[in-house]
């Protein structure tokens, strides 16, 4: 009995584990080229005016929320600097973000190393960091793959990070508690803001930020983000135009991987286990992701033509790396629009194969859900070949 039930086991995992290596949809995407209206889009000018705003709405619509941009004041301050810090290599700056509006406040917590051999502004990383906050250690004593800043610093980029804590707390009974106290309204609203939207809102303060930086060049901002960070970070790159890169780690469900197809987490497992991530209007596609009006490839679609990085992990089927590569592969629709050519094939690269000379790069890394100095070394050579 207990061998039979071994064996069955063994063949649904054989079968899940093919599946998952197919390129199939469960229901045909909906086409990046193509309004709502059936009118075909051949040119830039009316993807920008008609077809990418009509797209941007119905991610708000239906499963981001809306991103409110108004506040009343932002104001920024150093609370720590440290020159030489880092061995001599990185002067060190703390900032607080502060935002104001009726009367509320919300700080955002900036950590920022910047080279000290730059003889000009310098590029940067910013991470929207969702793990501990030992991660991006500011005294460099706790060093860490997830946030190598000696790496970046070595490599001639400035690199910063936040934490999303500052944003809107992780947790389903305390996410209102930041900056969705500035937006009350948000909560009541079926197309409200969420979680995962307060932190791409936060990102977009820190570019505020960064304006007022002339150590940073602001036309060289990178986006990192790691899983529901990863999808923030996708998420506030297609909502905010200054992020000049986005790079989204093992962002998985909602994040780059599409929604049609039976492979790894659903709409229905994120939305029950994370409620507070997507607003409410999403809830109501859990046993039906063929109805959403739009799927994942478009998101990276509302980036082009700024270049896009995502990666899997071989190990981390529940992210569904294979799904994740087919949506940059058919984002490639709305990057030629612009004349910009990557020549990705339907099938993924294979494992340890990096996708760095292209528009929208990729690699499937192998090992677990995470993000290392291994995703790290091919993001700094990504951006070098853009920057170049
Ligand atoms: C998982 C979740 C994923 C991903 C991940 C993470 O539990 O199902 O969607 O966001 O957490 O953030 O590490």
């Amino acid at each position: 009995m207990i061998k039979r039930l071994k064996s069955c086991l063994i063949l649904l995992f054989v079968i899940t584990k093919s599946y998952a290596q197919t390129i199939e949809t469960t229901s045909p995407l909906p086409d990046a080229l193509k309004t709502i209206d059936g009118i075909t889009i051949d040119k830039v000018s009316d993807w920008e005016k008609k077809r990418r705003p009509e797209i941007l709405t119905l991610f708000e619509d239906n499963i981001y929320g809306q991103m409110p941009k108004k506040f009343d004041k932002i104001s920024y301050k150093t609370t720590n600097e440290v020159a030489n810090a880092m061995n001599g290599k990185a002067n060190l700056k703390e900032v607080d973000i502060k935002v104001e509006k009726d009367k509320k406040t919300v700080t955002i917590h900036l950590i920022l190393f910047i080279p000290v051999k730059a003889t000009k502004n310098s590029p940067v990383f910013l991470l929207i960091n969702n793990r501990g906050k030992e991660n991006t250690d500011p005294t460099r004593k706790v060093k860490s793959e997830f946030w190598p800043a000696e790496m970046a610093i070595d490599s001639g980029y400035a690199i910063a990070a936040f934490h999303i804590s500052d944003a809107a707390p992780d947790n389903k009974d305390t996410y209102q508690n930041s900056v969705l106290q500035l937006y009350p309204e948000q909560l009541n609203a079926d197309n409200g803001m969420k979680a995962i939207g307060a932190w791409a809102w936060a990102a977009s303060r820190v570019m505020d930020y960064f304006k007022t930086n002339k150590d940073i060049d602001f036309n060289k901002v990178s986006l990192v983000g790691h899983s529901r960070g990863g999808k923030a970070a996708l998420w506030a790159g297609a909502q905010d135009k200054r992020f000049a890169m986005i790079f989204a780690s093992c962002s998985g469900n909602t994040g780059a991987a599409l929604a049609r197809r039976k492979v790894g987490e659903s709409i229905k497992a994120i939305n029950t286990t994370f409620p507070h991530w997507f607003n409410n209007n999403y809830k109501r596609f859990n046993d039906n992701a063929d109805a959403l009006p739009v799927d994942q490839h478009l998101l990276i679609s509302l980036i082009a033509p700024r270049p896009v990085y995502t990666t899997s992990a071989t190990e981390d089927i529940w992210a569904d790396p294979v799904g994740s590569y087919m949506s940059i592969s058919e984002a490639q629709k709305v990057y030629s629009l612009y004349g910009k050519k990557s020549g990705l094939s339907p099938n993924p690269p294979a494992v340890n194969t990096p996708i760095i000379q292209s528009i929208l790069g990729y690699h499937n890394r192998e090992g677990i859900h995470n993000m290392t100095a291994y995703d790290w070394g091919n993001f700094i050579r990504f951006a070098g070949f853009h920057y170049k």
